[in-house]
């Protein structure tokens, strides 16, 4: 951490700097208007705050810090993590450091599996992840700063330790919720000297004969790990950290949000699609017949897992990156295969339907069918995993936030009867 700490300490005063001066130079340039369907419409597309961890232009997808997500296909989740929080890419002795500070905090507190162990057997494992991390709260660094009086400058860092503390634990409880909740056997323990991503993957327990599985985990967690700040889990995690709530608080209210089927819960619902699909037609369907089943979904009132996103309006490069790994690893896999043939039939589905303003595939249309290949095929962990990767998008941003003193938020709501008026004048 005394590395990221250092470069921060250097970054911040002059981020700080740079937007007191746009702020006292530009303050009042309007940057957007807001009609009243997109009052109604879940605020899609107001401009209304500012993320710069990443962003997500339409037509390209995800950019961590300026670079493109399919150039980053090859790094570490420490790689990500650093960049996420500098604005660069750390040097091999850097992230070195990165993953043995983490390993230093691996160790999840007892009380935490005691906790986990309590809770009904069919919980949901979001649930049980969330439970996790809230009970870790009475740990907070900032708390205690906060408590004992620390000047507002400094809440940057005790958020910075809680953030570290979180995320080199995150690993450990996923994969114990996994192994316990699916009744896996016992938990594994770490094993020194791996990396963050490497020490997930051998704790899940699943089999990897040539570190494949442990690659494959490298990507999903690079790749999940940040969408800009307006999507529910970021913006739920910024909302609660903006009332000054720790590290603990913000990001279980994300993954909470990350829980939902319309967003991270879209990768267990789009899997499940899939194999109802096979199901349906004993193994990889006719094109008729794809359509078909696609056209049931719709005309059932349901959406198409996997496809359109509130942001995006081309393929995702996060889905192309997960596509190019199954199809370079397993292009035999019938699963691998379905995914495939799903993306050249339902983007046509969905434009002939015409709702959808995005008819491409998202993110979690392709990174199932990777998890399925090597073994783990209870869906409803996915999101699990999607969330130890969130974790770094939330947590840099947060920090972020906290260092730039971002205010409390609070929105001005509006009635009905106050919209009527204005349409009136
Ligand atoms: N299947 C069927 N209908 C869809 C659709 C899909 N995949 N995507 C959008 N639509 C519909 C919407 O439900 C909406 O219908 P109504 O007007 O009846 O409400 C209409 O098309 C317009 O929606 P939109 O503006 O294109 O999309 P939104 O910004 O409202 O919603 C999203 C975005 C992702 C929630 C939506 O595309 C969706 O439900 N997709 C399927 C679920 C999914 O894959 N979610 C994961 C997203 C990635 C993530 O956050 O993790």
């Amino acid at each position: 951490m005394a590395k990221l700490q250092n470069t921060l300490d250097k970054k911040i005063p002059l981020w700080r700097r740079e937007i007191s001066n746009l702020v006292k130079k530009h303050g009042a340039k309007k940057i957007s208007d807001v009609s009243i369907v997109q009052a109604y419409g879940g605020m899609r597309g107001v401009k209304g705050m500012v993320c710069d961890t990443s962003e997500v232009p339409p037509d390209k997808g995800l950019m961590i810090r300026g670079i493109p997500a399919s150039k980053l296909t090859e790094k570490t989740p420490e790689d990500i993590f650093y960049l996420l929080c500098t604005g660069d890419l750390p040097n091999s002795r850097d992230r070195r450091a990165l993953t043995e500070d983490l390993n230093a905090r691996a160790k999840v507190p007892a009380y935490v599996w005691k906790v986990l162990e309590a809770m009904p057997k069919d919980s949901h494992p979001m649930c049980m992840l969330d439970t996790a991390i809230l009970c870790m709260q009475r740990e907070s660094h900032f708390v205690k700063a906060y408590n004992a009086g620390m000047s507002k400058m400094d809440y940057w860092k005790p958020t910075m330790e809680d953030s570290f503390d979180l995320l080199a634990r995150l690993p450990a409880i996923a994969a114990g919720v996994y192994r316990m909740r699916f009744k896996k056997g016992k938990r594994i323990s770490p094993k020194k000297g791996l990396s963050w991503a490497e020490n997930y993957a051998h704790m899940l327990g699943i089999k990897d004969k040539d570190g494949q599985f442990a690659d494959c985990m490298r990507l999903y967690l690079v790749l999940h790990c940040d969408h800009e700040g307006g999507n529910v889990s970021a913006h739920a995690c910024h909302l609660v950290g903006s009332a000054l709530s720790d590290a603990y608080y913000s990001v279980s209210a994300g993954l909470n949000g990350l829980a939902g089927p319309l967003h991270g819960l879209a990768n267990q619902e789009c899997l499940n699609w899939v194999l109802q699909l096979k199901k349906k037609f004993r193994g990889v369907p006719t094109d008729a017949q794809l359509t078909q089943f696609a056209w049931d979904t719709l005309n059932g009132g349901k959406v198409i897992p996997g496809y359109g996103h509130a942001v995006l309006r081309v393929t995702d490069p996060r889905f192309t990156a997960f596509r190019a790994f199954g199809m370079k690893n397993f292009p035999e896999d019938p699963v691998m295969q379905l995914v495939d043939k799903v993306y050249t039939i339902v983007p046509k589905v969905l434009k002939e339907h015409g709702k959808a303003k995005n008819p491409w595939p998202n993110v979690d249309a392709g990174s199932g069918a990777l998890l399925y290949h090597y073994g783990m095929s209870e869906f409803s962990y996915y999101t699990v995993l999607f969330s130890v990767s969130r974790a770094m998008g939330m947590l840099s941003q947060l920090i972020i936030n906290r260092a730039m003193g971002s205010p409390i938020e609070r929105p001005k709501s509006v009635t009905t009867k106050w919209l009527k008026k204005q349409v009136k004048k």
